[in-house]
């Protein structure tokens, strides 16, 4: 096996290349326009459809482009439920994808000049024979299921069905073991569904929105951001709960700073309080639910007072708030949260969340939570896709609710291949800087040490690209078809991707890569097209419209068909569960040994000198996706670490100072960070935006600037029930000397 070393250093040969200058265009300096402007612009521009790709809420846009065919402007499509024709920030700088000058321009391949390992361009022939050699080997030597995938966004569908195609679903990526995942199984298991993407909930109409650690208006899910506003116009009562004051907690009528780790026994202390007090939705329990007598037993205990000494909330406000949700009832929604793997009782957390959405009776009803409904999209012919002899499904098995690949399962499978039923030999990671974002860094960084192969597709030389042996360079979404987006809403909607220009530089789209891939596999009748634009025309068609028309309009909205939006007054419903009811208690989990309602249990407490490492989203960013786009780092370019004022004192810290973060391991992170000093923070906790303090020279920008937060998390909880790893159990201690003056970094 080949011995990496992360390649730094610009590539040999990429000199020569032309770097053409970034696309100055006339928004530089002001990615946000008014709207007068913005039709002013319109008139004069030719424009195309797209849907974003800077976040995964894929709002519905125009790409505006000039009579020299430069972009100029992204704008977004008024028809489209995902945005409502209002692009957030992030969406706006899109166009920085596409001029950055630092974007990966050409193949690479992994070589050795004078002892030195570096790169070397290489024309797509050559890297794809190279590639399809090594599929071919592996599946000689081990099996095509050796083989994985780690993908995320639009790249990773295309890719999906190449492995498909070649005989492995070995696949996984980072949404589910490092995002979502265990809200999808707390509240699978109380109502029989996954909240999935957009989430069902209809702030629009809410009266009361709890926010548990959910960070709305930091993290810019642009309807979702647009709805709350609208409902704190409307006068919702707001009530947050964060550690921290964030942006929804400043708009909340009620701050709640929770001790962090202990959110289960406030929503415990709830449950009690909604049933103590007899305020939960009775016709609703009674019609809908099950196990109410065993919860009532469960949370007897939990009172406020009880909550108060281990989540520091008072028990006057446990009470008030409860009973303000009580009132609102049922348009109240507990939100489910979307990055939620933090302490590893996460799917328990979030099932807490889902049975005091239960006792309210939001799921169902106006300003709770809605029937969401999507368009299903004709799959486009193709052969049968050979069955794996093993694949996802077969790592992790300890976990019986993983219900979609683990990146970690992958990396721990091999690091065992050695010894393993299931060696995994070799990956293509897609659309997934892996680097930054798999928590236990050493230990991705020695899985692929391990691996007899690696191959790297992204736009931009971000870190994992820097391990690969092969880096194919993907065109951005601005120029390229995709898959039709279908994504469950009010109303169902579809929208596409055409190409708004050609690719710049060398780059291709993945379908392209998929395809050439295949072909030269032998698999060319999976593919059995020119153009990914002929699979599109075809889907369209099926579904009573056109390419004509959809690079007309963009989006397109279609009729419900599944019925009405919330129940019907006493209307019977059956929820997708064992039991066909809510399950307030879950004796599937009783039977595997799970607790059948969840508890507290107390998780491990900062040692002295040490702060709890918090970490989220600033608006302005995509994890590390977007800190070297030309617009949006100009907008954030670093991040800074929230200290409290007491910490500050206790430390002698002053504003500004750089300081650097040494960890419950003995772990340094690698750059320094600038001190704010705010009370916005608890003083146990210290708290930095995700995704900065990237360590590759080539991202010109984004290099050295602010703190990876991912360079301290190398402990993680796993979640029993469904294998998320939880992230926020690392402890910092804060260094004001260099402690790298002597070391090379
Ligand atoms: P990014 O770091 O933005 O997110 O994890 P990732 O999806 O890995 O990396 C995206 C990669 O895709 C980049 O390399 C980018 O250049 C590339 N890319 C962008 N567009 C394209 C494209 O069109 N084609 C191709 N081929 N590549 C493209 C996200 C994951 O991270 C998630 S979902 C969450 S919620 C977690 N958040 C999180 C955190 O908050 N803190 C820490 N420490 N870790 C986290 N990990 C998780
Ligand atoms: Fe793009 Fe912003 Fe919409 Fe995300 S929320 S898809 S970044 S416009």
């Amino acid at each position: 096996t080949s011995r990496r070393k992360f390649i730094k250093i610009s590539a040999l040969g990429l000199g020569g290349l032309a770097t053409t200058s970034a696309a100055l265009n006339m928004f530089e300096s002001n990615p946000i326009l008014d709207k007068a402007v913005k039709e002013t612009v319109a008139k004069r521009l030719s424009r195309s459809a797209t849907y974003c790709e800077v976040c995964f809420w894929k709002c519905a846009a125009w790409i505006y482009k000039d009579e020299h065919n430069d972009i100029k402007k992204i704008i977004g499509n008024e028809q489209d439920s995902h945005c409502n024709g209002r692009l957030c920030p992030r969406g706006t700088g899109g166009i920085g994808m596409y001029s950055d000058e630092d974007r990966l321009k050409t193949p690479l391949i992994r070589t050795t000049i004078n002892g030195e390992e570096t790169y070397r361009e290489a024309s797509w022939d050559e890297a794809l024979n190279l590639i399809a050699s090594k599929f071919k080997d592996i599946k000689a030597n081990y099996g095509s299921e050796a083989f994985a995938l780690l993908k995320h966004g639009s790249p990773g569908s295309h890719l999906e069905h190449l492995f498909k195609a070649y005989g492995s679903d070995t696949i996984a990526e980072p949404a589910y073991a490092q995002c979502r995942g265990p809200r999808e199984t707390g509240f699978g298991l109380t109502f029989g569904s996954w909240i999935g993407s957009p989430e069902p909930t209809d702030i629009r109409d809410t009266k009361c929105l709890v926010l548990i650690g959910s960070h709305l208006g930091e993290n810019m899910h642009n309807s979702q951001v647009q709805e709350m506003s609208d409902a704190i116009d409307n006068d919702a009562t707001l009530i947050t709960v964060d550690p921290r004051y964030s942006t929804a907690a400043s708009k909340s009528k009620h701050w709640l700073p929770i001790k962090p780790a202990t959110d289960i026994a406030l929503l415990l202390s709830w449950m009690h309080v909604l049933i103590e007090e007899d305020l939960y939705n009775k016709n609703y329990v009674e019609k809908y639910a099950t196990g109410f007598e065993e919860l009532k037993k469960h949370v007897k205990p939990y009172t406020p007072e009880w909550a108060y000494g281990i989540t520091t909330i008072k028990p006057e406000d446990i009470r008030k708030t409860a009973r303000i949700m009580a009132a609102a009832a049922p348009s109240v929604i507990i939100h489910p949260g979307r990055h939620v793997v933090w302490y590893g009782d996460d799917s328990q957390r979030s099932r807490a969340v889902a049975i005091l959405n239960g006792l309210l009776g939001s799921w169902g009803n106006r300003g709770g939570f809605y029937f969401k409904e999507k368009i299903s999209i004709p799959k486009y012919p193709h052969p049968h896709y050979p069955e794996p002899k093993w694949g996802w499904h077969d790592l992790g098995t300890q976990y019986p609710y993983a219900e979609m690949g683990l990146t970690t399962a992958i990396v721990d499978a091999t690091l065992q291949a050695d010894k393993s039923k299931y060696p995994i030999k070799a990956w293509m990671v897609a659309g997934t800087n892996l680097i930054n974002t798999l928590p236990q860094r050493e230990k991705t960084i020695e899985a692929i040490n391990k691996l007899d192969f690696l191959v790297v597709v992204d736009t931009m030389p971000m870190e994992i690209t820097g391990y690969a042996d092969v880096v194919l360079p993907e065109c951005t979404y601005l120029e390229r078809y995709d898959g039709i987006r279908s994504a469950p809403n009010r109303t169902p909607s579809i929208a596409v991707r055409i190409p708004a220009v050609k690719p710049k530089y060398n780059s291709k789209p993945a379908w392209w890569i998929s395809k050439q891939i295949a072909e030269r596999l032998g698999l060319g009748a999976y593919f059995n097209y020119d153009d990914f634009e002929e699979v599109i025309a075809w889907q369209l068609n099926k579904l009573g419209t056109s390419l004509e028309e959809m690079k007309k309009i963009g989006v397109k909205n279609f009729p419900r068909q599944s019925g009405p939006l919330y129940l019907e007054v006493e209307q019977d419903y059956e929820f997708n569960t064992p039991s066909g009811k809510i399950e307030l208690y879950s004796k599937e989990l009783a039977n595997y040994g799970f607790d059948p309602i969840p508890v507290y249990v107390p998780h491990p407490e900062p040692p002295q000198g040490f702060y709890r490492l918090n970490y989220g989203r600033s608006p302005m960013h995509t994890f590390s996706r977007t800190i070297n786009n030309p617009y949006l780092n100009n907008l954030k370019s670093e991040n800074t670490l929230w200290v409290n004022p007491k910490v500050a004192r206790i430390l002698n810290l002053k504003k500004d100072q750089e300081v650097w973060l040494k960890n419950q391991d003995d772990i340094i992170s690698t750059f320094s960070i600038k001190v704010r000093i705010t009370e916005r923070i608890r003083w146990d906790s210290v708290y930095m935006y995700h995704g900065f303090g990237h360590n590759n020279k080539k991202l010109s920008r984004a290099f050295g600037k602010g703190m990876s937060d991912t360079d301290l998390i190398s402990s993680t909880v796993i979640d029993p029930l469904m294998g998320g790893t939880g992230l926020r159990g690392n402890f910092v201690s804060i260094l004001k000397e260099n402690p790298h003056k002597t070391k090379e970094i």
